[in-house]
């Protein structure tokens, strides 16, 4: 895609007024991958509601926990559970060479028939005598069981989802995640080390924030690859429903209550076609409320939430799966995302190089920049996304060497070898790109608004490059004071910061099948986020 297209776009005019709305539901609320970890999984597949933003409870089925699992991951997010119902179905952790056993039991009502799970990418065999036999895999009869074991025999992200009738079981809410950490053994050293390292430092207390940033990363690397490391992750399931089909199987369910299983007539017969989604959602939820935290109490079922949040310099993991049927053309604005693999399979060159801090030369990365991620149904991508201001030409900070009031407003930028002041990892404008240092976003404004007039539009490098940011187009609480350029219309006078706590750039991440932005027909809603990247003062909770 072009800047041409950008400037088409409507993500970056249309929407702007919705714009201190979103902000304001996302004041505290952080993702990271929340999962439970095994290698044993109790699984459930049953029925029950999920939430949707027009106030509608959405019949759906899903996997659950059946009984407690072995324990949760990360460890800093202390509200964790996993119900007996969850859309997505729970995220299963697990270590590289791991042998997997999954006992799954079928919750759902009798004349649902049998369910099952695939767990493509992985060589599955279940014991004699488990379950019966499927089209494309063991199944589980109503009220029985299936057992599924395999080796997780290398990282990475994979999707998991029903193999029975998955034109309307993966439509009811019947898919999940599984992934695969490289053995701490096997994580590059390159990755705990050197930048990274540094990374993890400039999270800790310092004169630039007093809270402590737990480490919300499963691992420090995606793969077994000095190429995968990184920072911060999230993940992202993108899945689409027909509320129709939703309301037939409520209806069918509800008619044959009591049913016997196997019985002439005790089976479903719902229209998967046409097919007419009017729910596109993150994490089986819709904006806004994919921004709220994750285990939230008024999502019983949809645990997992939407709301990545970064300091510049971080190079956030990306595990992205499509889920559902449809293919939705993801958007992340602020720069292009980095494929490191799919499908646990990493996407390499021929080719040698050495990657700094490692101890020797690996195949090169070679997984294309995408500006939209394909979410393909039952794909999984693992990417990294970066940002660093680098490019915006002002001074994101607004450092300003002429203040008399604001020591923040003088901090020094040296450049390393790659242009960022990376040489004190506790400063506030650590990651800062030198060569914009200092140098005020509008130098000599013109007709602003403190003069008398006419209205300034926004900066078109602002608008065309898809920022948006809580009032400020400076990234810090400070940094509009400290600012240079006393009558733009971006300048203290007309500043409204939202939340207040926060002054981060919120850059759209949403689809671009523009209708699937809305939820029941009704915009904004849907395939909608914010990644927030935030000065370093601003501590990142993953854990709400
Ligand atoms: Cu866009």
């Amino acid at each position: 895609m072009t800047k041409a297209h950008m400037k088409l776009s409507p993500c970056a005019t249309r929407l702007l007024p919705v714009t201190a709305v979103l902000m304001m539901l996302s004041a505290v609320a952080g993702a990271a991958v929340p999962g439970i970890t095994g290698p044993t999984f109790n699984l459930t597949a049953q029925p029950s509601y999920i939430n949707q933003p027009d106030g509608q409870q959405v019949y759906s089925w899903g996997y659950g926990c059946s009984g407690a699992p072995t324990g949760f991951l990360p460890g800093a997010i202390a509200a964790a559970n996993c119900p007996s119902m969850q859309i997505p179905g729970p995220t299963l952790i697990v270590n590289e060479g791991d042998t997997v056993t999954v006992n799954l039991t079928n919750g759902l009502p009798a004349a649902a028939g049998n369910t099952s799970i695939l767990f493509p990418g992985f060589v599955v065999t279940s014991p004699s005598g488990s379950g019966v036999a499927g089209l494309l895999t063991q199944e589980a009869a109503p009220s029985g069981t299936v057992t599924y074991t395999f080796t997780a025999g290398s990282p990475g992200t994979r999707s998991y989802y029903s193999g029975t009738q998955g034109d309307l079981q993966v439509e009811m809410g019947l898919y999940g995640v599984i992934v695969v950490l490289p053995l701490p053994k096997n994580v590059p050293a390159a990755c705990t080390t050197g930048i990274h390292a540094q990374n993890q430092v400039a999270q800790q207390p310092s004169a630039a924030h007093a809270g402590t940033e737990a480490d919300f990363r499963l691992s420090q690397s995606a793969y077994d690859h000095s190429g995968s490391c990184y920072d911060r992750e999230y993940m992202f399931q993108f899945s689409e429903m027909d509320a129709n089909i939703h309301r037939q199987a409520l209806a069918q369910v509800t008619a044959l209550t009591g049913c016997t299983a196997g019985a002439p007539g005790c089976a479903l017969q719902v229209a998967t076609e046409p097919y007419h989604p009017s729910y596109f959602l993150i994490n089986g939820r819709s904006m806004p409320d994919d921004m709220d935290g994750n285990y939230a109490a008024e999502y019983p079922h949809q645990p997992y939430n939407g709301n990545p949040h970064m300091h510049p310099g971080e190079e956030v993991l990306m595990r992205i799966v499509g889920q559902g049927r449809w293919q939705h053309p993801f958007h992340e604005h602020g720069n292009h995302v980095r494929i490191l693999g799919r499908d646990g399979n990493m996407v390499l060159s021929a080719s040698t190089i050495s990657y700094a801090g490692a101890s020797g030369a690996e195949q090169a990365l070679a997984g294309p920049l995408l500006f939209t991620t394909t979410t393909t149904p039952g794909m999984a991508m693992d990417g990294i996304f970066y940002f660093t201001g680098r490019g915006l030409n002002w001074d994101m900070y607004g450092h300003n060497p002429a203040s008399t009031t604001d020591p923040n407003a003088k901090l020094p930028c040296t450049p390393d070898a790659n242009g960022y002041n990376t040489g004190a990892p506790t400063a506030i404008n650590y990651f800062e790109w030198c060569q914009d240092h200092n140098k005020p976003l509008q130098a000599a404004p013109f007709g602003d608004l403190p003069t008398g007039g006419p209205a300034t539009l926004p900066d078109a490098n602002i608008v065309a490059n898809g920022a948006w940011y809580s009032g400020s187009p400076y990234l810090g609480q400070d940094a509009t004071t400290r600012a240079t350029g006393p009558t733009s219309s971006f300048q203290p006078a007309n500043i409204q910061a939202n939340p207040a706590g926060e002054r981060g750039w919120a850059f759209m991440w949403h689809s671009h099948n523009e209708r699937e932005i809305t939820t029941n027909n009704v915009f904004p809603g849907g395939m909608f986020m914010m990644m927030l990247v935030d000065s370093r003062e601003f501590v990142i909770d993953e854990s709400k």
